[in-house]
């Protein structure tokens, strides 16, 4: 066990705010997670940062990541996906560890380097790829229910990932549209947490297995959206409130996919922002041999679960005190919400970190997310099924 540790983290947006949220959680529900102090917050805006590391209980900031990478003791990289590979690297090759949000990379050959550093730094150091839905208490029992075998043998995977935020054709640009900047739309942004909790469920070899083959289809509906703030005032010289400035969306709106596992499972992927009344709907259902499971995370507290010889499927809720994490929270069925899974896995992280042992899901398995979503983008492309190494 090292003393305190010192974390610099990059980024202070959506993603820095909810692990800053998570490290102020921790003394307070988990007391056994290493000590820690927020040190330096990184980013570029130096008004916003200061604002944000204010907010955000950081001690101070910093507009240069490469000064900062190998003076901490952990790093987190929370920024958008191109800034993920350069500082990751860095700082491990300073033998930093780090935790990176996802995906691991905007393409495949930067999360190869990003994995390579990670291997190079050593097992001591961990390298984390923050899928925080892992961190489910939910999804922590469906697994342990798939581990005892109570599904039996495992037959279909069905994964989806609904949101609606782009329905109208006039909501903004933002980075998360750009090839550059984010590598790809839905597929990396929401298919990555689909395809991790697909690996993470059933990637066991007695369970279904690695995904052998796949076919994957990707569409975009809108090609241009407006840049925010470049609106002409009503009423200025013939002006009406429209935006005078547009970029080109360059990924994917939507992605569907079809699997086969190792053992011959059928596994059936989907992700959207054009899906009307979704607002953030990540589903997994999965049917063995003896029984299926559902779980939304629009209502994250609960499992689905239909066993051999039931009409229909059984509904619990997973807010026991000897559910995964929920004994430091509240009194069982006082409820968890989104925000806990940053907590739960910061906690791991830490620990890790603090350890000195290797955390999963590493940036091993960052890379294995990002060779499925490259080969459903090279199906896509091909129009042809292909067949992963
Ligand atoms: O990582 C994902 C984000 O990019 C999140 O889990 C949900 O979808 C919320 O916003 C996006």
């Amino acid at each position: 066990m090292t003393d305190t540790l010192e974390v610099g983290v990059l980024g202070y947006r959506f993603m820095g705010k909810a692990h800053a949220n998570a490290m102020a959680r921790l003394p307070m529900f988990f007391p056994d997670a290493p000590e820690i102090e927020r040190t330096v917050l990184v980013g570029r805006d130096e008004d916003a940062l200061a604002d944000a590391a204010d907010r955000f209980g950081f001690e101070s900031t910093a507009t240069d990541w490469e000064a900062v990478v190998d003076d901490i003791d952990v790093f987190y990289n929370l920024g958008p996906n191109h800034v993920h590979p350069e500082p990751s690297i860095a700082a491990l090759e300073a033998g930093t560890p780090v935790f990176c949000e996802k995906p691991l990379a905007p393409t495949l050959a930067d999360a190869e380097r990003m994995a390579e550093a990670a291997r190079e730094a050593g097992d001591d150091v961990p390298a984390g790829t923050a899928f925080n839905y892992r961190f489910v208490p939910a999804i922590q029992y469906a697994k342990g229910l798939l581990e005892d075998g109570e599904l039996g043998e495992i037959r279909h995977v069905r994964g989806r990932y609904l949101q609606d935020w782009l329905v109208d054709p006039d909501a903004p640009w933002s980075w998360r549209l750009d090839e550059e900047l984010a590598g790809s739309g839905v597929l990396g942004d929401l298919g990555a947490h689909t395809v991790d909790l697909v690996r993470f469920l059933v990637g066991d070899d007695d369970l279904a297995g690695d995904i052998e083959r796949l076919s994957g289809h990707l569409q975009t509906f809108v090609d241009e959206r407006p840049v925010e703030g470049s609106e002409e005032t009503p009423g200025e010289s013939g002006g009406d409130g429209d935006a005078v400035e547009t970029r080109p969306v360059t990924v994917d709106d939507a992605y569907a996919a079809q699997l086969e596992f190792a053992n011959g499972a059928i596994g059936t992927l989907e992700a959207s922002r054009y899906a009307t009344g979704h607002k953030n709907d990540h589903t997994i259902e999965i049917h063995g041999s003896k029984g299926s499971l559902r779980f939304s995370l629009e209502r994250l507290n609960e499992l689905e679960i239909h066993r051999e010889g039931d009409r229909g499927y059984e509904t619990i809720l997973v807010t026991d005190a000897d559910d995964p994490y929920v004994d430091h929270w509240w009194p069982p069925g006082h409820v968890l919400g989104w925000e806990h899974t940053f907590v739960h896995e910061n906690y791991e992280f830490l620990s890790a970190v603090s350890e000195g042992t290797a955390f999963e899901p590493s940036f091993e398995d960052g890379l294995a997310v990002q060779r499925l979503l490259a080969a459903i983008q090279d199906s896509d492309d091909r129009g042809e099924w292909v067949a992963l190494e």
